[in-house]
């Protein structure tokens, strides 16, 4: 079983994960993370935070000359912010915490709700964790993940689909030309002309003290079918997948294959006929499922695509009240993204990475990532029997 949690406050020391039940042997290294990591870092839009932080991670076990050892594997990346502020965030306290105790809520954040759950009079205690800084632990975890399925020859695509009212002409691009477009992509966006406009649409949005969402797609090429179950609703794979996709900061809604616009279709026009020819085997002419029937995977490549809503942190004023003086007052800030939408992307195909390396490890299992290969070629040779 493949499982894993996270540690960290934004303006703590540091993000930490540890990540258990990676099979023995899988090549892994810092670098290949940190290259993800950077990928998060980027995309036009972010915020002066960008600037100070440089996500490196440090492997503090469960790696030894370049391979995973089998055992949990700890992954440390600091928060350079933290010199800014170790004062207030000690946890063995300081005097000048009291000067700086938060209780303004900010609409759109977990800062109220948080408060009333855990009590907390200062939110701040809330923030903290709540942060979407915690997405860099989750691209620490998807990214050993997204190793293991580059192993079984899983490829994972995100691209930037849309940004605010501007979306790209055609997501449905071929492999090869969908990965070359995205290579020298400032937004992740594999359409120029559409990349040019959002990035317009971004700068007025800064100069206006806005923010602006949008939506990304992940793609997941080479997945076999019978990943996930039908059996039981814990086990189907989509429902993980959202929930994995959901569980983004800001994410509001989730589509698999048509999603949302399956339902204004008649059901000949939603379903994918199902065609054989000896060489190819079972095959669909078309994806409208997105690569999942009835929480199985079908053999078809795997479509998601998560709608991320504007940023709520905005240098304009939206109303609150205090919750100690239960004053209203004007929340503003002085520091936040302008459009983060190409970072949740790098986010979203860590996580998609994560939920299938999963799906892997349950459909082909294997302690040694020999044994899963060899468990994986056997599966896949069955498939073709079929
Ligand atoms: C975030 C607010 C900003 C973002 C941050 C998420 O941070 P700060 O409060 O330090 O200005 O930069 O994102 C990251 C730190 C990151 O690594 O992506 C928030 O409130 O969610």
């Amino acid at each position: 079983m493949l499982r894993y949690l996270t540690a960290g406050e934004s303006h703590g020391p540091a993000l930490t994960a540890i990540i258990e039940g990676v099979p023995a042997g899988l090549p892994l290294s810092e670098e290949y993370i940190n290259r993800q990591l950077a990928r998060r870092q980027g995309g036009y839009g972010r915020g002066g935070r960008m600037k100070i932080e440089s996500d490196r991670v440090q492997f503090l076990s469960g790696v030894r000359g370049g391979l995973t050892l089998g055992s949990p594997i700890a992954v440390y990346l600091e928060n350079r912010d933290w010199s800014n502020w170790s004062l207030i965030m000690a946890p063995g306290g300081d005097a000048r915490l009291a000067e700086r105790v938060v209780t303004r809520p900010r609409p759109g954040h977990a800062d109220l709700a948080g408060a009333m759950k855990y009590r907390h009079r200062d939110l701040r205690n809330v923030l903290e964790r709540s942060s979407a800084r915690e997405t860099a632990a989750r691209v620490m975890v998807g990214s050993v993940a997204g190793r293991l399925l580059e192993e079984l020859a899983v490829e994972i695509v995100g691209q930037v689909v849309q940004v605010g009212s501007v979306s790209v002409e055609n997501p449905e691009l071929p492999l090869e030309e969908l990965r070359s477009r995205l290579a020298g992509s400032r937004l992740l966006c594999a359409d120029r002309q559409a990349e040019q406009k959002m990035i317009a649409a971004i700068d007025r949005a800064r100069e206006a003290g806005d923010s602006l969402g949008g939506v990304f797609e992940v793609r997941a090429y080479g997945i076999p079918p019978g990943l996930g179950s039908y059996v039981h609703w814990d086990r189907k794979l989509d429902g993980r997948l959202a929930g994995a996709l959901m569980s983004i900061q800001a994410v509001k809604g989730v589509e698999v294959g048509l999603g949302f616009a399956a339902a204004g279709r008649p059901g000949s026009a939603v379903q994918d006929e199902i065609f054989y020819e000896p060489n190819r085997g079972f095959f669909r002419r078309t994806n409208r499922a997105g690569g999942i029937e009835g929480g199985v995977t079908n053999g078809e490549t795997l479509v998601l695509r998560a709608a991320m809503k504007p940023i709520p942190t905005l240098y304009q004023p939206l109303k609150s009240a205090d919750i100690i003086t239960k004053e209203p007052f004007e929340a503003s800030v002085e520091r936040a993204d302008t459009c983060a939408v190409a970072a949740a992307c790098v986010i979203g195909e860590a996580v998609v990475s994560w939920e299938l390396a999963a799906a892997c490890l349950e459909k082909c299992g294997g302690d040694s990532l020999a044994e899963l290969k060899e468990n994986w070629r056997n599966y896949l040779a069955a498939l073709k029997e079929f």
